[in-house]
């Protein structure tokens, strides 16, 4: 029932998506829109039914980078434990602790740029103990080459996290220090290695429906689409540029969602951060359109998480299970 790896080559899958055919999907009557989004995702899924994750910092702050939303850019003054590559033991040990409740994939990110070669072994005897515990592993370490990709590959790695983070015309505005090509071209960098691509963005940037729809595009029209296609709501942290960025409006968002559902129908839509704003009522319309994949734990990368007792009793209340 749910969407396997082989069906991303299946014949009904678009890569030529116009602005204005997108456009269209989102300007339906709300309801229309959710009917499409939910008749579309029974096809491919089953419905109740969502895939769990969990995230570590295994390399936290002073990043060079200078992303607007960002707490670890050591160009903002967001408060922040800056933490060094983390040991070994203390990687498994959180990993075991998300398998014992309930998470299959753990993903491992790091406050970089790009990894040094030297930093990449330490993660790659990462990659191979996570895996050893019986998860799968994705790792978002920042812009890759060819070779450490290939190297990864053969690690064993399943997933590799890389977001477009929002539409090319609004990047400028958010990040200046990597381009918009830089990210395409780890993406491929990723997508030619054999390792799955996890790749989306973060909404409620002040960016304009018109950045949203842009996105979507180019997730959509990349060669593959993403295995998994995280859609965050921005956390606003003090210190960072956009801590005062007004907030989305909620039915926006869902909207955003099941137009991500109907472009990319075999895909793993990731409601992802911004879930500790968000109402029962709110998460439960998101998976009403279509998301089936959560991050869970207590904590993303340096920002919290909903605690694990409160999305539980919210999927029994919806009749979720977890995804094994
Ligand atoms: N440094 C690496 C990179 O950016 O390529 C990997 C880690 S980075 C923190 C991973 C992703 O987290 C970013 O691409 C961004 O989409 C997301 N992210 C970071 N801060 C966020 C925030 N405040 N709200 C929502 N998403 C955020
Ligand atoms: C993604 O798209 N969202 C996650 C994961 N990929 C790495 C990260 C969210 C980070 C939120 C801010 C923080 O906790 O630092
Ligand atoms: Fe650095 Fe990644 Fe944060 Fe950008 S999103 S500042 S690259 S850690």
């Amino acid at each position: 029932m749910n969407a396997r790896v082989e069906d991303f080559n299946a014949d009904d899958l678009r890569h030529d998506w116009s602005v204005a055919e997108i456009s269209d999907l989102f300007e339906q009557p709300f309801n229309d829109l959710l009917f499409q989004a939910q008749s579309l995702h029974r096809q491919h899924f089953d419905p109740n039914s969502v895939q769990v994750s969990s995230l570590l910092s295994i390399k936290t702050g002073k990043c060079p980078e200078d992303c607007a939303y960002c707490p670890q850019s050591v160009r903002h003054d967001a408060e922040l434990n800056v933490d060094p590559l983390m040991p070994l033991a203390e990687v498994l040990d959180a990993a075991g602790k998300a398998k014992a409740m309930g998470s299959t994939r753990f993903c491992m990110g790091a406050a970089w740029r790009s990894p040094k070669d030297k930093d990449l072994d330490k993660v790659i005897d990462m990659v191979k103990g996570v895996k050893a515990l019986g998860m799968e592993t994705c790792l978002t370490l920042g812009m890759l080459t060819e070779k450490q990709t290939q190297r990864l590959k053969a690690a064993g790695l399943d997933y590799y996290n890389h977001n477009l983070d929002t539409s090319p015309e609004f990047y400028g505005e958010i990040i200046s220090t990597r381009t918009y090509q830089d990210r395409l071209d780890t993406l491929s960098h990723v997508r030619d290695a054999g390792i799955h691509v996890c790749c989306g963005g973060i909404v409620g940037m002040g960016e304009t429906r018109r950045d949203r729809i842009g996105l979507l595009q180019q997730l959509a029209n990349q060669p593959q689409h993403p295995e998994s296609v995280p859609i965050n709501m921005l956390v606003r942290v003090e210190g960072t540029p956009l801590a005062d960025e007004s907030e989305l409006d909620h039915l926006e968002f869902v909207r955003t969602l099941a137009v991500a559902r109907i472009m990319m129908p075999h895909s793993y839509v990731r409601l992802s951060a911004g879930r500790e704003k968000m109402s029962d009522e709110l998460q439960a319309l998101c998976f009403h359109a279509g998301a089936n994949s959560i991050f869970y734990g207590e904590k993303l990368l340096t920002t919290t998480n909903p605690d694990t007792e409160h999305d539980m009793a919210l999927f029994a209340k919806l009749g979720i299970s977890v995804m094994q």
